[in-house]
């Protein structure tokens, strides 16, 4: 009920909203509605009422992941649309897999913490409460499965692009991460449900640091967040810009197969295009060259025998 009081009063700007227009457009008692406004007072609306004329909304509380907050920035046509917002969840991931039939394309889920916060490989990911953005997009592309995974370069091309437009300087460590002073500020997890010739679904889990200002011990040194980094910047506003990238270059590669522009943002905003790195590989790891990604999103280096290879997975430090 709270959302569709914060729709009414964000669509009506400038202009009071009655109690009476509320509780009649709401189908709600006017007590009801002044309670209800008390409670939003209490979440950091600040709502000016004056007697005869009603309620005007004066500011929001930038950061609240509250979905009206997030579809009143929103630039998009599919993409987060339709939002679900949880206070606590084990995995958005988990969460919108078990409901990816039955939800529209584009549904996204964000959760103010997750208890078991998924990175790849069964790896753990850090997911505390009001710190980040845990978030997950479900699609439902007419593919066949081998095209999906170009989709995690898509969204950490949404990312590095988003965040560059906020004047955050973060760059994108193939195929996964975003960083920022070489530390990973991001991650994103795609899953995919899939018959052998044809994608069910596939949801892409994206996982940013925002407000952190500690990280447990074993990430210290390899984590940083937004706020760390000086860059105070709402969640709601990150987002926006990301959901509005991310949709841009989906569509592209959906309805035209159209890439370039993914990798041309991944080349420009590479961390290690041109840099020495190490190849992951079990408990292996090759020095190598990175010298480009391919047009099929692959990372191309240069071994150390001279030879060029093309890396279809993995992982890579700098
Ligand atoms: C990732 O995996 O980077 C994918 C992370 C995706 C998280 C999102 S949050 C919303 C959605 N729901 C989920 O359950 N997951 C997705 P990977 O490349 O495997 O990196 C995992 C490694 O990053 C861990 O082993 C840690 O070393 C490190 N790590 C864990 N938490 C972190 C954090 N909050 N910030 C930076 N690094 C972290």
């Amino acid at each position: 009920m709270r959302d569709k009081i914060i729709k009414v009063i964000l669509d009506s700007g400038e202009d009071f909203v009655s109690g009476e227009e509320l509780s009649k457009q709401l189908g709600i008692s006017r007590t009801a509605i002044w309670k209800h406004i008390n409670i939003l007072r209490e979440e950091g609306y600040d709502i000016e009422s004056v007697n005869k004329k009603g309620y005007r909304l004066i500011s929001s509380p930038k950061d609240l992941l509250n979905p009206q907050n997030i579809y009143h920035n929103l630039r998009t046509e599919i993409i987060g649309k339709n939002i679900i917002h949880l206070e606590c969840v084990d995995s958005t991931n988990d969460y919108l897999k078990k409901i990816g039939n039955d939800v529209q394309e584009g549904t996204v889920v964000i959760s103010e913490e997750q208890t078991k916060g998924k990175g790849r490989l069964g790896r753990n990911w850090q997911s505390k409460s009001k710190e980040g953005i845990w978030m997950s997009i479900i699609l439902k592309p007419e593919i066949i499965p081998y095209k999906a995974p170009f989709i995690t370069l898509i969204a950490g091309a949404a990312i590095v692009k988003a965040l560059n437009n906020l004047q955050v300087p973060a760059k994108v460590k193939w195929p996964n991460d975003i960083i920022i002073n070489n530390k990973k500020v991001s991650g994103i997890l795609t899953e995919l449900s899939a018959e052998i010739e044809r994608v069910n679904y596939v949801v892409v889990g994206i996982g940013m640091n925002v407000k952190n200002l500690d990280f447990d011990k074993e990430l210290e040194e390899k984590a940083t967040s937004l706020y760390k980094e000086n860059y105070c910047i709402s969640r709601v506003e990150i987002i926006s810009q990301v959901l509005y990238e991310f949709e841009k270059l989906y569509k592209d590669y959906i309805e035209n197969n159209y890439k370039e522009e993914t990798l041309r943002i991944c080349r420009e905003y590479s961390a290690i295009i041109n840099k020495d790195v190490y190849i992951i590989k079990g408990d292996e790891k090759e020095l190598v060259k990175c010298i480009d990604i391919s047009n099929e999103g692959n990372l191309i280096v240069r071994d150390g025998n001279n030879n060029v290879q093309e890396i279809l997975s993995g992982e890579v430090s700098i």
